[in-house]
């Protein structure tokens, strides 16, 4: 088999964690420190151009607050911040607030059973990051994925490739060997930037995005019994992803 290992996007690709997850966070920890401030769901979609949630905050402050008081430097309050959004993003995982997307967990056990590696390569915090993998998943399926390649171990977020050259470069595999999982346009500049072959399942938020680069967009994963819609690509008269489709696509010239 050419392929070697998967390598997931988090945020949107695992569970809808921006809309429902994230953005209810960053709400939460902005009420907790008296700020005025709501992103509704329309404000968040063009927030997340701002990949990182540091570098949202930051971008956010210093283009629509900037007469914000400061009562300390504008890094270490965004630190404390993102630290107080994070205890809430933690909190509402644990709540089970937020499934996993279609077909994830079933695509995970089939590649663990078959051999293939699991690797993650995210812009969100490595902090949130497991966080979700462990509520979600669970410690046992959580520690399959032997790499974990996210937020500040690199200095340029998506859609700069240096998340998934890191991912790779830890696998010790070649972008030829591999195959990414994404959500969005973002993600899709960053693994093509790599070399990689990409998989897009859209969601509300990527839905209108462009695709062009990608091997294969769908709507989700699928399941036996929930049969994927094919945006684009071909999907070899299988109705839900799995390793014999991944191989193929990875085949393609
Ligand atoms: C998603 C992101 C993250 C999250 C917030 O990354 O851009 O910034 O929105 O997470 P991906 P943090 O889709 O690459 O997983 O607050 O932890 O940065």
């Amino acid at each position: 088999m050419t392929l070697k290992a998967l390598i997931f996007d988090v945020d949107g690709t695992i569970a809808e964690t921006e809309r429902d997850g994230h953005r209810v966070a960053f709400n939460l920890a902005f009420e907790s420190e008296g700020l005025p401030w709501q992103w509704d769901i329309e404000t968040y979609g063009k927030l997340l151009e701002i990949g990182g949630g540091k570098e949202r905050l930051k971008h956010f402050i210093s283009h629509y607050k900037p007469d914000l008081p400061q009562k300390q430097p504008l890094d270490s309050f965004i630190r404390h911040l993102h630290q107080a959004k994070s205890r809430y993003y933690a909190k509402l995982l644990a709540s089970d607030a937020i499934p996993l997307r279609v077909g994830v967990k079933r695509l995970i056990t089939s590649a663990r059973q078959e051999g293939v590696r699991l690797a993650i390569a995210s812009t969100a915090s490595e902090e949130n990051v497991r966080v979700l993998l462990d509520t979600s998943l669970g410690q046992e399926m959580a520690s399959w994925f032997e790499v974990i390649c996210a937020g500040d171990m690199v200095e340029k977020k998506k859609p700069c490739p240096d998340i998934y050259l890191l991912a790779l470069e830890k696998l010790n595999l070649s972008a030829s060997e591999c195959l990414a999982i994404e959500d969005t346009n973002q993600g899709l500049r960053a693994s093509f930037g790599a070399g990689l072959k990409t998989v897009i399942t859209i969601n509300d938020y990527s839905k209108n995005q462009e695709f062009y680069r990608a091997n294969l967009v769908l709507n989700h994963l699928g399941e036996s019994n929930l049969p994927f819609k094919v945006i684009k690509g071909n999907t070899y008269n299988k109705s839900y992803f799995d390793i014999e489709l991944a191989e193929k696509i990875l085949a393609e010239i």
